[in-house]
């Protein structure tokens, strides 16, 4: 049993039973010219966390964990994006448009990818996510259930939109959660603070955050 020293208190958690979810580390997020910076931000708050995630990644993977990787994105006819997705606020370019990597959010553009430092390795798990929580509309749910798997540690972007809405559909799911600070980032740091506080607040309402030393430490 790994025993991370973590917040509200100890997370323990058995390799074999518990995956990496890494939520959404897409180009269109993290690079510039895409979706993230066209709506005004900095992506280079996202970009800075790549070694750490890729570092969380490769030592989880050596030690036999699971890896799973999502993309938020969408069919090129856009039959998987509501209309509230599609229109709410006032961009500069939208979901579908073409930029310049691609069209923004859609499956199979450059754009949508991950970045290359993240690329999905052999035996890893990609799921295309048309939500912000990687249960909906995605087959996690089952892929978890037939790999037996008990615990789920988190990381990626952005931390209060995807990574925290798809961490507390899994505790719902009696997921035992974990969100790894470092691995984890956005574009507003009030924002990811206040996740990690919500997220150890009450005894561990949504569950721990610990970051990646930690992790790192307790798999020895
Ligand atoms: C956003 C995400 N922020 N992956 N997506 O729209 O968090």
């Amino acid at each position: 049993m790994a025993k991370v020293n973590a917040q509200p208190y100890t997370y323990e958690f058995e390799p074999a039973k518990t995956a990496v979810v890494m939520i959404d580390m897409q180009r269109d997020f993290i690079l510039h010219g895409g979706f993230g910076e066209t709506l005004g931000n900095n992506v280079d708050l996202l970009a800075a966390i790549v070694p750490t995630a890729k570092k969380l990644l490769d030592s989880c993977r050596a030690a036999g964990m699971t890896i799973i990787h999502t993309k938020e994105c969408h069919r090129p006819d856009l039959a998987d994006c509501p209309p509230s997705k599609l229109t709410r606020g006032n961009p500069t370019l939208r979901i579908g448009d073409a930029a310049a990597m691609g069209r923004i959010l859609i499956d199979g553009e450059e754009g949508s990818d991950f970045v290359p430092e993240l690329a999905p390795q052999s035996g890893d798990i990609v799921l295309t996510k048309p939500g912000k929580g990687a249960f909906y509309a995605t087959p996690l749910g089952d892929i978890l259930r037939l790999k037996g798997i008990t615990h789920l540690l988190f990381g990626g972007v952005t931390t209060e939109v995807c990574v925290q809405t798809t961490m507390r559909e899994a505790n719902d799911r009696g997921y035992e959660c974990l969100l790894v600070e470092d691995a984890t980032e956005s574009y507003f740091p009030e924002f990811k603070a206040a996740t990690i506080a919500m997220v150890r607040a009450q005894g561990g309402i949504v569950g721990w955050t610990a970051p990646t030393g930690a992790v790192l430490a307790a798999l020895g």
